[in-house]
């Protein structure tokens, strides 16, 4: 089994893709898209739309199951501010939530929360812990620097062991921005056409 994730991650790279992850991570849905530049995934957006981050868990290739877990959101309130955030009922069934603070540091947020005590997610197991809605505001901005980031900082299993280090990613991050980059893009790639098309015809 393992030889066979080691070749299978090796023809992701060999196919230039995105290897998936075969091991314990954080992260969230959705994920954006490359749409610029810039190295940091770009969520398009619209101020006033409102949209909803889903955020998962997964135990893969741990040896316990995962009894508690800490993780800090950092956002940008410019350019998306928080309208309610909630456990799933799955993850309610498992854990115990603990919002240890949520300190403002403009233009960022930085919200740390545990989950603790319950059942614990079992290792292998993927889960959708929580879910969070924010509204775009009018400082939209695309300028390459992350307005939403998950990471995991501090992970124990039921035996008491620190296991933060075995989770990859422990982090993940996103800008959302205006359609316009693209839109930019489209426009040139037009005119591109164009003077293609003036270039042919003046040939014939
Ligand atoms: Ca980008
Ligand atoms: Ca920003
Ligand atoms: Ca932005």
């Amino acid at each position: 089994m393992k030889n066979f994730l080691t070749r299978l991650s090796l023809t992701a790279v060999l196919l230039g893709m995105v290897a998936p992850a075969y091991s314990a991570s954080i992260s969230f849905k959705p994920t954006g898209s490359q749409i610029d530049s810039d190295p940091i995934n770009d969520l398009v957006v619209q101020v006033g739309q409102q949209f909803t981050f889903t955020l998962g868990i997964d135990t893969t290739g741990l040896a316990n199951t995962l009894q508690s877990f800490t993780y800090v959101v950092t956002r940008d309130n410019t350019e998306i501010l928080l309208d309610s955030a909630a456990l799933t009922p799955a993850a309610d069934a498992l854990f115990d939530r603990t919002v240890i603070s949520d300190i403002v540091t403009p233009p960022f947020t930085v919200g740390t929360i545990e989950l603790g005590g319950g059942l614990g997610l079992v290792p292998n197991s993927q889960l959708d812990f929580g879910t969070a809605t924010y509204t775009v505001q009018p400082g939209l901005v695309n300028d390459g620097v992350f307005d939403y980031k998950v990471e995991l900082i501090s992970a124990f299993d039921d035996q008491g062991n620190d296991i933060t280090s075995l989770f990859e990613p422990a982090s993940q991050e996103l800008e959302v921005q205006s359609p316009e980059p693209s839109s930019i893009l489209s426009l040139l790639a037009l005119g591109a056409l164009g003077a293609g098309s003036i270039f042919k015809k003046k040939q014939s």
